[in-house]
């Protein structure tokens, strides 16, 4: 058996009942045979025992009181998976589904994406299975305070910087970052995706739309295709979905779809986003509101964004939340590239799909890199007590994404699978972490 099978087997011995994180470990270790093929070394150390196995994992109680006066409690995550390079960073998920399978294959994504930033920060994730949608503020305050009272024993600027996911944003930073203040008594960069007021910067909010739409840019342009005039599906109905509309929009091309977990909208004319934000970022409403604002546009209940005809498809909602069939479909309707705003929504089947059927297809570690590159340039803003303006971060996010994209290219070529950007992707990513993992002993 191959030193990745075995890594592999063993995965999934240890790990009991954590499919999402089988599914990513394998997706990377199955494109790093070819890596680990040309480097004995990495056999001889061990590397691959240690890169799947998440250097600390905490859990612990949130409790906290309902505004009926109710004991409610929930379970708090955070796997801090690998500092080889940097500190701990990544995002923080409030949903429902959350599990400590879940946190971990979104931070060990999360080391290879960081490592593709050409930043120094290493990987980690965290959540709860707390459910934010229909709280209200103060009940989303009273479990922010809560969960920060345990995580804050563990994180620092240095050690390990949270941020935002699904069911986090703007708001619940406030409330964590606060909170964290308070305890410590330290005014340091601890969260990303603060408020411009107290540390956070211009254009983190649009940063992982963005950049995945610069991302695509680029990827296309390499091609000698355009953006302007290409008819864009997107999924999802927030922070990521959202900006990459606004983006996309910008550089000419029709976004006609957006969906939430409830339902789908087409508007064939192309998305009035004023309207989307006005019900999602302001009243935090379902995109069934839509059609009040736009009677010409349809609205279905379910799931269906990959039925529309596209040429251009762009998951931004959730994990596994484009399979095999919906590949195909998208195949069969013309589309020619897939970009990943969410964290591993193509299943494995659909990846198969795209790649069998020459799709540019870019993975979510490199597409939606944007996102937590930005989250390092505001780190980098908090230590140097300085704020750049939007053009500058907007700039410096456009030339990460735009180097991702060489990167997971010129990667994809040197081992023989020229256009392949998930070899590509995960073997650039690991090539950093590894280097550093070596260098610096069994640790
Ligand atoms: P938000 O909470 O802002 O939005 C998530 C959107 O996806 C909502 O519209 C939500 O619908 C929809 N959705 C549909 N089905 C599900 C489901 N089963 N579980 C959760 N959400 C669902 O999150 P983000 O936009 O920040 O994140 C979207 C994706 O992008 C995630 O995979 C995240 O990990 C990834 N990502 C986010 C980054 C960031 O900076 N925020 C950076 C890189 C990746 P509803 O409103 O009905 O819940
Ligand atoms: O998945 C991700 O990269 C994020 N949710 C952003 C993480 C961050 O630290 O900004």
């Amino acid at each position: 058996m191959s030193y990745v099978s075995e890594v592999l087997q063993e995965v999934v011995r240890r790990n009991p009942g954590e499919a999402e994180f089988h599914q990513a470990a394998k997706e990377v270790l199955d494109s790093l045979q070819l890596a680990i093929d040309a480097n004995p070394i990495y056999q001889k150390q061990g590397l691959l025992e240690r890169l799947v196995e998440p250097e600390r994992q905490i859990m612990f109680r949130v409790p906290w009181v309902d505004d009926e006066g109710k004991v409610r409690v929930n379970r708090g995550f955070r796997v801090q998976f690998n500092s080889a390079i940097g500190p701990y960073k990544g995002g923080l998920r409030l949903h429902p589904s959350v599990n400590l399978g879940i946190i971990k294959f979104l931070g060990f994504e999360q080391v290879f994406k960081n490592s593709l930033t050409g930043l120094p920060i290493g990987g980690g994730k965290g959540g709860s299975d707390f459910d934010p949608k229909g709280k209200s503020d103060r009940e989303v305050m009273a479990f922010c305070q809560s969960f920060m009272t345990e995580l804050y024993k563990y994180i620092g600027a240095d050690v390990d910087v949270p941020a935002g996911d699904i069911g986090v944003g703007a708001r619940e930073i406030g409330f964590l970052y606060g909170q964290y203040k308070r305890i410590t008594g330290l005014y340091e960069g601890v969260l990303t995706g603060k408020g411009l007021t107290y540390g956070g910067s211009l254009a983190r909010t649009q940063a992982t739309g963005y950049g995945l739409i610069y991302m695509m840019e680029a990827m296309l342009a390499a091609k000698g295709i355009g953006l302007a005039g290409k008819t864009v599906v997107i999924s999802g109905a927030g922070n990521v979905a959202i900006y990459a509309a606004e983006k996309a929009m910008a550089l000419g091309a029709k976004v006609v779809s957006l969906s939430d977990s409830t339902g789908w909208v087409y508007d064939a004319e192309g998305i009035d986003l004023a309207a989307v934000k006005e019900i999602k970022e302001v009243r935090r409403g379902r995109l069934s509101e839509y059609k009040s604002y736009r009677p010409q546009a349809e609205y279905h209940d379910g799931k269906g964004v990959w039925s529309i005809p596209c040429d251009i498809a762009l998951p931004c909602a959730t994990q596994n939340e484009l399979d095999g069939e919906d590949a195909k479909l998208l195949v069969k309707n013309g589309c020619i590239a897939v970009g990943e705003g969410a964290n591993m929504p193509s299943t494995p089947e659909a990846v198969d799909v795209f790649l069998a059927n020459k799709i540019y297809y870019v993975p979510g570690k490199a597409a939606n890199a944007g996102g937590v590159a930005t989250s390092a340039l505001e780190m980098s803003q908090n230590s140097m007590r300085l704020s750049w303006t939007f053009e500058e971060v907007d700039a410096r996010l456009k030339g990460i994404m735009v180097n991702i994209y060489h990167q997971i290219s010129a990667a994809a070529e040197k081992y023989g699978v020229p256009d392949n950007f998930v070899a590509g992707a995960n073997l650039a990513g690991f090539e950093k972490v590894a280097d550093a993992m070596l260098a610096q002993g069994i640790v």
